[in-house]
């Protein structure tokens, strides 16, 4: 049977019923297309939990780490060619090509399901079938989505109840709006299929509001809450819907008088966002008593409240953190998150059985990511994308308001990227619309999030280049239509730590001492901080930042605070040559 052949499925904006005999009806389906041995139905209970890492262990695909250091840590060893997301193998499959738009690679829809439906036809023969319900954000909150995923791998089972609300209360909320007519929820097909990466596609149907993934196990391909629901098709939700699903972290900066302004930032893949949300204010900070919370760490929804503002919620339950470089120096809220029940995922091992990765500290590690001898000719001993997977709840900086239903009012967006030259460590659009051209003209050097080459400025318009589900030019659009009278928008910032001198290294100390440039963001917006007018927006100069203690030359606070005019005509005149492709979808704010 095919899984498609029957109605179209409702899209987000008809809100018809969906109720647990249609999911049920879906499930029959998949397996009769799939043909798995048993069929398992996840609770999210403990017992499950316990069952499934133990049979895990017993066939290896997690290896228990030391017990004494990491309690109820596992690692799991992929495959070595399934290490990344694989952005040349991610699809949206529009009805019109136009609407998924330059920025993705397009199918036929009907294309598309055949092939995908192809692959899948008898691919759990000898496999359990684990269908999870699940919630992206707290599962009270009208912010909060649900979704399904059924798939092959127990390791995806493990980690989709780390990331989200999985189990029966999502179940009850998926019964509960099918009965009340208010939504739906997406249907993700998932299955390690032959872990071939020439068998491998990563398929998102928007106007179905369903995903078909197959080949791969890997996190943002495998574990569908993640990217493929919570931003490619959220995001296309959110534009019907009036909202914004951004690849953000949210964090709330409590200044010494006790009131916590609450920022949300975008970063691609691997440029600093669970750090910034984690961040700890260097010490003359915390002594004046300012403090910093985590709400989130990867991804932002966002809608105008009553009172104008917008509203944030996380709609992740867990981290999925890029490990090398996290350390007691780099991230110590991190270090201390993941010392119990945390899957590390192609990390190196000590001799003792701990996990490590290059950056943690100068111990010298047994095995390598892929378990040979740890020998330094063979590369580095963690895959440069190794990932952690730990709850949120685990993290010390965990905010109080990180599960409020109501979500968190933002005060601040911040753009930012990877960028060794031309772009200044941080400058304020002047308002929403040139905010909303600064994140559209983003780019930054690619990093080993994603499978390909490492390190070339590209595009990558407020993050979400491999992440938006629809055209970035009606992405665009939407971003500027949020400017309405009664909105009381946040301000918009743009930030680079990355800036490189003449010797390669990074100017900007970066890390903790980031704190002194949100201390001037939360200065901008309380009016409490001045600032410079140039061409590309309003600039600190060095007056105007905190630097106290750090060892800047004059010449680097020239490098990171400057304005190369020449440098920018050039970086604006490609950002036009780039929009070109949007042809008549770009909003005019953003042409000439
Ligand atoms: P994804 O989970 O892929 O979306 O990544 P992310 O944006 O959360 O990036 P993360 O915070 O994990 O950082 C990725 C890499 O950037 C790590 O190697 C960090 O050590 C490094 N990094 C983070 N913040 C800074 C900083 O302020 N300065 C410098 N130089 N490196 C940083
Ligand atoms: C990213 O690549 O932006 C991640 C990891 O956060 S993944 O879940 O693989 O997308
Ligand atoms: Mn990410």
């Amino acid at each position: 049977m095919q899984l498609n052949a029957a109605r179209p499925l409702p899209t987000s904006n008809t809100a018809s019923a969906t109720s647990l005999a249609e999911l049920q009806a879906w499930v029959d389906d998949v397996a009769r297309l799939t043909q798995p041995d048993r069929i398992h139905w996840c609770d999210g209970s403990d017992a499950e939990n316990k069952a499934l890492l133990a049979s895990m262990e017993s066939d290896g695909t997690l290896i228990a780490l030391n017990p004494e250091t990491h309690p109820n840590c596992w690692l799991h060893r992929s495959d070595p060619d399934d290490v990344a997301r694989v952005e040349h193998l991610t699809f949206v499959c529009t009805r019109e090509r136009d609407d998924a738009g330059p920025n993705n690679h397009w199918m036929d829809p009907a294309e598309a399901h055949s092939r995908m439906d192809g692959l899948f036809e008898g691919c759990m023969r000898g496999r359990t079938m684990y269908v999870i319900p699940y919630c992206m954000g707290p599962i009270e909150s009208p912010l909060a989505r649900c979704g399904v995923e059924i798939t092959d791998s127990p390791y995806v089972v493990a980690n989709m109840r780390i990331m989200t609300r999985m189990g029966a209360a999502a179940l009850r909320r998926i019964e509960r709006e099918g009965s009340e007519r208010t939504g739906t929820f997406v249907r993700g097909l998932h299955s390690l299929g032959e872990l071939d990466p020439n068998r491998r596609f990563i398929m998102h149907f928007p106007e179905e509001l369903t995903i078909k993934s197959y080949g791969s196990g890997y996190g943002g391909n495998a574990l569908l809450g993640k990217k493929c629901h919570a931003l490619r098709l959220a995001s296309w939700q959110a534009r019907q819907e009036g909202w914004l699903a951004e690849h953000m972290l949210i964090v709330g900066i409590e200044n010494p008088q006790g009131e916590t302004h609450y920022v949300a930032a975008a970063f691609p893949s691997a440029c600093g966002k669970t750090n910034l949300a984690m961040l700890i204010p260097p010490a003359r900070y915390r002594e004046a008593g300012w403090k910093v919370w985590t709400v989130g760490d990867d991804i932002c929804w966002m809608r105008p409240g009553a009172d104008g503002r917008l509203w944030a919620i996380n709609p992740e339950a867990g981290f999925f953190g890029v490990a090398p470089g996290t350390s007691a120096k780099s991230n110590p809220n991190a270090l201390a998150t993941i010392q119990h029940d945390t899957i590390f995922t192609n990390v190196g091992l000590t001799d003792d059985g701990q996990p490590w990765w290059e950056g943690l500290d100068d111990r010298v590690p047994a095995f390598d990511w892929k378990g040979r001898p740890y020998d330094p000719a063979n590369g580095p001993a963690a895959h440069p994308n190794a990932r952690f997977t730990v709850s949120a709840a685990q993290c010390p900086s965990y905010s109080e308001r990180a599960e409020d239903p109501q979500g968190v009012p933002i005060s601040a967006i911040v753009f930012g990227g990877r960028r060794a030259s031309l772009v200044p460590l941080v400058f304020e659009a002047r308002d929403w619309t040139h905010g909303v051209q600064v994140g559209a003209a983003m780019a930054s050097e690619t990093t080993a999030a994603a499978t390909g080459q490492v390190g070339v400025v590209r595009r990558d318009p407020m993050a979400m280049k491999p992440f938006c589900g629809y055209n970035f030019g009606d992405y665009f659009a939407h971003w500027l239509s949020f400017d309405t009278a009664d909105a009381k928008l946040p301000k918009v910032f743009h930030v680079n730590w990355f800036r490189k001198g003449d010797d390669g290294k990074f100017v900007w100390p970066g890390f903790g001492e980031n704190m002194r440039v949100l201390e001037w963001i939360i200065g901008r917006v309380d009016g409490k901080a001045d600032a410079v007018e140039t061409p590309i927006g309003l600039l600190p100069d060095a007056s105007m930042l905190d630097l106290d203690g750090l060892d800047l030359s004059a010449d680097a606070l020239r490098t990171l605070l400057a304005v190369d005019e020449a440098g920018w005509a050039a970086e604006h005149a490609d950002v036009q040559a780039q929009y070109a492709a949007y042809g008549d979808r770009l909003p005019e704010p953003l042409r000439g």
